[in-house]
């Protein structure tokens, strides 16, 4: 088991009976992130790279270092690091910079398993382009499997964005394989990391993916920052889609010339505070080494399912964990019903389609709940969630029909 201190996250501290177990919708913040940004706006609070005075230097240095801990923390280059607002905004901007490439009769994969942040921006640029949007079939236990990427993957395939961890099931794609037989056929693949990069060792280069988009707010840092990598020559071959201050080399009345990447993908003042405070965040991360902290939340995860698997009352969702989330619901029950039942425990959870609604629908139902873990849960939680969903179950036991 980990040993991180509760007294590390001032949310906990200040909710003392709080069981936070929705880290997969944000994590808690350590008071060092939030230090970061106070010392950002406190000390040093001016522009980037604007300035040629001492602060605004300062300010720069702070906001730029992020790009080297980042690509430490993924095995990139520095410059292979755009700096986003989230997950969310790395995805859209991808469909619009990589829709160029992609015509009449071109083929996208994805799945039931992706968030609406990474299909929704596809389903647009497929009826634009009058390509087509392509599901791989989940197998029996609702993963990605490579047999059923082989079905999918033709010569007309253009791009492979696939889900790392699913936010809703918590299973783990085989993404490293996927992404070596996408290349085969010179497709570009994409790699959702917003549930992988802040729960598990992530590294590009191994993977060999072409892009990875991730958030800042599920990973200890703040919220309103992202990253996406992009492997340089590609990433700098795109066009930009967001035109404005700092991304340019020199503005002519009738055209302009762009920085090259990762500058000209940063249009506008971006979330400074934000940015500069994603690096104690990860730096938190790296000191308890990514694999215990993967292993910390899936410990958890096991042990509540070991628990609740055997009661009847319960659909199982997440049958055999492969991360930190478990999702399930009281038969007969609405997942909201049962979610403010433990909240009422002070058990936090999340209840619903989770911005997921294509697994939801697969899966068959109106929603799940879901109990996610991160690095400030404990075993004594985890006991306590079993023991408030026995709790749930008798309670609800007479409103079943
Ligand atoms: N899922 C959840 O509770 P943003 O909101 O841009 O930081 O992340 C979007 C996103 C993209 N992909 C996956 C797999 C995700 O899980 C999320 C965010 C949260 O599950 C909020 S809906």
């Amino acid at each position: 088991m980990l040993e991180v201190k509760r007294a590390d996250f001032p949310v906990l501290v200040n909710n003392e009976k709080m069981i936070y177990m929705d880290s997969a919708a944000t994590s808690l913040k350590p008071q060092i992130v939030i230090d970061k940004i106070n010392e950002y706006y406190t000390k040093y609070g001016v522009n980037i790279h604007r300035g040629v005075y001492d602060l605004s230097s300062k300010a720069t240095d702070e906001y730029e270092e992020l790009r080297t801990v980042v690509a430490k923390f993924i095995n990139c280059k520095p410059r292979e690091v755009v700096y986003t607002k989230g997950t969310t905004n790395g995805l859209n901007m991808l469909a619009q910079i990589l829709k160029a490439n992609i015509h009449e009769g071109d083929e996208i994969i994805v799945s039931q398993l992706d968030h609406h942040s990474l299909v929704m921006p596809w389903q647009n640029v497929a009826k634009e382009k009058g390509a087509k949007l392509v599901f791989i079939e989940l197998n029996e236990k609702n993963q990605i499997t490579i047999e059923n990427f082989k079905k999918v993957l033709t010569k007309k395939t253009k791009i492979v964005n696939l889900t790392y961890v699913s936010n809703v099931l918590g299973v783990v794609a085989p993404v490293k394989e996927i992404t070596k037989l996408a290349h085969e056929i010179g497709a570009i693949v994409i790699c959702d990391g917003a549930q992988a990069v802040p729960h598990m060792k992530v590294d590009v280069q191994d993977l060999d993916v072409d892009f990875l988009a991730f958030s800042g707010h599920k990973m200890l840092g703040p919220t309103g920052c992202g990253i996406l990598y992009g492997k340089y020559d590609l990433l700098n071959s795109l066009e930009p889609e967001e035109f404005g201050g700092d991304m340019n080399d020199g503005v002519e009345m009738y055209d302009s010339t762009f920085k090259d990447a990762p500058e000209k993908f940063e249009a506008g003042t971006p979330n400074i505070a934000g940015l500069i405070a994603l690096k104690p965040a990860i730096e938190y991360l790296s000191k308890l080494g990514m694999e215990n902290v993967h292993n910390h939340s899936l410990s958890l995860a096991k042990y509540v399912v070991e628990n609740i698997k055997n009661n009847d009352m319960i659909e199982l969702y997440t049958k055999e964990p492969e991360s930190g989330i478990v999702t399930f619901n009281i038969k007969g029950i609405h997942p909201h019903d049962t979610a403010t039942f433990l909240a009422a425990q002070n058990i936090c959870v999340r209840a619903g389609h989770h911005c997921a609604q294509l697994i939801t629908h697969h899966l068959g139902c109106m929603g799940t709940v879901r109990a996610s873990f991160y690095i400030y849960n404990t075993i004594e939680e985890a006991q306590a969630l079993v023991a408030a969903i026995n709790g749930a179950c008798e309670y609800f036991k007479e409103w079943i029909i």
